[in-house]
């Protein structure tokens, strides 16, 4: 096992191991106030463990690869980041769960931008190692007070749209780009009006040619404010206001607000600081900050190298959004049961208990940092409802794009099939049924009342998307869909 060298020895010029230069500490134990990395490290063949993680540790904190005699100008032992225990990951060879522990000194307040820098900044270009991912991490309340948190949370969402006791219903337009303003609109007032609560533009919808962003704008909030008189309810419509710089971002946001809009949109893609600053103006500005997640898929979905999208969340809570797409398990995109389930336990809990089937390693009190609603979007349909509820809860959103506006009687019916579908599967749940057996059941004896619904589920009902997940965990044997 590697000691740390002490006295002259230690900076001695040279190169020495990071372990022996005190990026390994065995019998450290984390202080309650400092941050916790959990890596999973893929050492080069005949890289010791621990020296692979007391390099993550040293260079996602203080360290380069030489000595440098300038560290004894510096709280050197604090500022250090410790790898204190290094783990074999079950059932899969080479790969080990590295836990590094970083002193709250070593980042500023409120900044996901100087946090990452630090913990996920160069150690993923290590040669020494294979591949590197970001399993999880720890903040200490006293760090998350210093985040603003959601500009709005579910609860004040809840009160400000009056909608309670059930998902909330979107759909994203479609299709995803081409359609003219006017024409956009059609499709939004449509779906409103048909039951759903929100309409959303896509990730890729900013302001090309065929429909610029004050034309949708304009065409998108007519829909709304006729949609909202016709059934007498709070709707809205995301207006995505991703553009290539923050002053045009704040811009739209402008317009939005200004046309009543109770919501905006942006991409992950836009970056952490224009998210947390999307989320400032939320916060200043009354709006909920709806956050699609772009992008993400490049970094979060193999096992041995990026980032896991729990973390992705973790960092989303802090920076403030009120939405973020979370995963379906059921629809056209990654999502393995356990994991998901562990993704919306991270944005919605007060209280995060450590559950290693869905990944969450760290008990995590979020300092009542507000809860973000998770957003199920991508390829669900209505005859999913009663799966949709069982792994998903009911503060969520459901969105169906394809499952709306593909509907063979019109966006209008695609609408209804899928409130009826929610309606009646609630009111199921909780007279007692079994919804995730009874389920198609319950969906059918609606549709005896409900032709759009019967239509629904006709069309879709052989729709599933069994593919094996990539992102499961390491914990439990993989369930699968509907199992
Ligand atoms: C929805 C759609 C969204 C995805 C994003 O369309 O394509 O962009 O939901 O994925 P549809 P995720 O409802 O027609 O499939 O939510 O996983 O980030």
């Amino acid at each position: 096992m590697s000691e740390t060298l002490k006295g002259a020895e230690r900076y001695k010029a040279g190169v020495i191991p990071y372990a022996k230069m005190g990026y390994w500490e065995a019998d450290y134990e984390p202080k309650p106030t400092d941050i916790i990395a959990l890596f999973r490290i893929s050492p080069q063949e005949g890289v010791d463990p621990i020296e692979a993680a007391a390099a993550v540790a040293g260079e996602s904190s203080t360290a380069t690869w030489t000595v440098v005699w300038t560290d004894r100008l510096t709280a050197a032992d604090l500022y250090r980041a410790k790898a204190y225990k290094v783990d074999a990951v079950p059932g899969a060879e080479g790969q080990y769960f590295a836990y590094i522990a970083y002193d709250y000194d070593l980042f500023e307040e409120g900044s996901i931008a100087n946090l990452t820098a630090s913990i996920i900044g160069n150690v993923f270009g290590f040669k020494a190692l294979k591949s590197l991912r970001l399993e999880d991490m720890y903040f200490p309340p006293a760090y998350l007070k210093t985040f603003q948190g959601p500009a709005t949370g579910i609860v004040a969402e809840r009160e400000r749209l009056d909608k309670y006791g059930r998902p909330l219903l979107g759909a994203t337009t479609k299709p995803k780009l081409g359609l003219s303003a006017r024409n956009y609109g059609r499709v939004v007032y449509e779906a409103l009006k048909g039951g759903l609560d929100f309409v959303k533009d896509d990730e890729n919808i900013n302001s090309q040619p065929f429909m610029k962003w004050r034309e949708r704008y304009l065409y998108c909030m007519e829909a709304v404010n006729r949609a909202s008189a016709a059934t007498g309810e709070v709707k809205g419509h995301y207006l995505n206001v991703t553009a290539g710089t923050m002053e045009e971002m704040i811009r739209r946001a402008e317009f939005a607000k200004e046309l009543g809009s109770v919501i905006i949109m942006i991409d992950l893609i836009v970056g952490y600081t224009a998210i947390q600053s999307m989320a400032k103006w939320c916060y200043d500005n009354d709006m909920i900050l709806h956050l699609h997640r772009a992008g993400h898929g490049t970094y979060t979905r193999q096992k041995t190298h990026g980032i896991s999208f729990r973390v992705i969340c973790k960092w989303m809570r802090m920076a403030g959004v009120d939405h973020i797409h979370a995963g379906t398990v059921v629809g056209k995109l990654e999502g393995d049961p356990n994991m998901v389930q562990g993704f919306y336990d991270v944005l919605r809990e007060p209280y995060l208990h450590k559950n290693l089937q869905q990944g969450i390693f760290f008990d995590q009190d979020w300092a009542s940092l507000k809860k973000v609603m998770p957003v199920a979007s991508g390829g669900i349909h209505a005859g999913q409802m009663h799966q949709l509820l069982h792994y998903l809860g009911e503060d969520v959103i459901l969105q169906f794009g394809g499952g709306t506006i593909g509907h063979p009687d019109g966006i209008e019916a695609g609408a209804t099939a899928n409130r009826v579908a929610v309606e009646a599967m609630i009111q199921a749940r909780n007279e007692g049924r079994d919804i995730m057996n009874e389920g198609p059941e319950i969906l059918q004896e609606a549709a005896r009342w409900c032709s759009p619904l019967g239509v629904a589920l006709d069309l879709w009902k052989d729709i599933t998307f069994d593919y094996a997940s990539t992102d499961t965990g390491d914990y439990v044997p993989t369930e699968t869909p509907g199992s």
